[in-house]
């Protein structure tokens, strides 16, 4: 296994549309495990293939306290949705900014496991919205989208000092 550099906001490449997965293979499987170890060595509830450069519809998620229910979801498609919960979210590729967002408390979501087997998922509270947050990578989109374009400037600069202030 082997730890992958997340890309960070305003990285262009964070805003790539990703590509259906076709080739269920060793080297998709790889890809999966190195995606875990790096989700978990962040740490991170979720990482989506955009956020390590790799262009696919590929997503892994685990929220669980004890870091035992991991869940890979391959060319997702979220088929209903229902409610909505405003929760404070993280994006590994905005570190260290927090905000609001509103999302569908309860979705059902069609996937592919790592070895293509079909699958469908329930899921609701944080899991529904880590996999919502995870999905928008895929589409090319950040958590900070949903904010005001003032708020959106305002964590660019927040993360130009960071930057300036590590190097
Ligand atoms: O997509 C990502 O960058 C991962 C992101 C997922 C996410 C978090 C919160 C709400 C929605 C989506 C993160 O994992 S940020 C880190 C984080 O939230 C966390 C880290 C350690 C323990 C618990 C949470
Ligand atoms: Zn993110």
């Amino acid at each position: 296994m082997a730890l992958m550099k997340i890309v960070e906001f305003p990285d262009p490449r964070l805003r790539t549309v990703a590509q259906p997965v076709t080739v269920f293979d060793a080297e998709l499987a790889k890809l999966v495990a190195d995606m875990f170890e790096t989700m978990y060595e962040a740490p991170g509830i979720g990482l989506a293939a955009t956020q390590v450069d790799v262009h696919r519809q590929l997503l892994v998620v685990d929220v669980s306290e004890d870091k035992n229910q991991p869940l890979v979801l391959v060319n997702p498609r979220i088929v209903e949705r229902s409610g909505t919960q405003v929760c404070q979210e993280g994006c590994l590729s905005v570190p260290g900014i927090f905000a609001d967002v509103e999302r569908a408390e309860r979705i059902r979501v069609e996937a592919q496991d790592a070895k293509g087997a079909a699958q469908v998922i329930e899921a609701d509270g944080l899991l529904a919205v880590c996999i919502q947050h995870e999905m928008d990578h895929l589409a090319g989109k950040l958590f900070v989208d949903y904010l005001s374009p003032l708020k959106r400037e305002l964590v660019r600069k927040k993360l130009a000092k960071q930057r300036r202030n590590a190097a």
